[in-house]
């Protein structure tokens, strides 16, 4: 999978606002905060089991209800599309479990 352009990638951040270009590598950024760690576990939960099914990993920490992502593909050297669906994805997640 290629690499997105940087007019694709800044259009496609459009439909994810809460996204942003890392400004140190090529990848996009967003912090999640839930109500308590079982918000915030439940989330990654989620998300691991689609990471998994989609063989597409984040890069992400954890500190209680906080969960900090990185996407970016390997592979290609920066952000692909799989980034961009993983955090729709994700963001669907957020919203289902409370997450802001
Ligand atoms: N995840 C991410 N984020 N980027 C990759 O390039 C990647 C991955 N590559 N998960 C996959 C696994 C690859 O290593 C395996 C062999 O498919």
């Amino acid at each position: 999978m290629a690499k997105l352009a940087i007019e694709e990638l800044k259009q496609a951040l459009k439909r994810l606002p809460d996204w942003s270009l890392a400004p140190d590598r090529e990848a996009i950024r967003r912090g999640f905060k839930f109500v308590d760690f079982d918000a915030a576990f439940a989330f990654m939960a989620r998300t691991a089991l689609l990471a998994a099914k989609m063989d597409h990993h984040p890069e992400w920490s954890n500190v209680y209800n906080r969960v900090d992502v990185t996407l970016a593909t390997h592979d290609a050297g920066g952000v692909t599309q799989k980034d961009i669906d993983l955090a729709a994805a994700m963001d669907g997640y957020a919203a289902m479990g409370g997450g802001k």
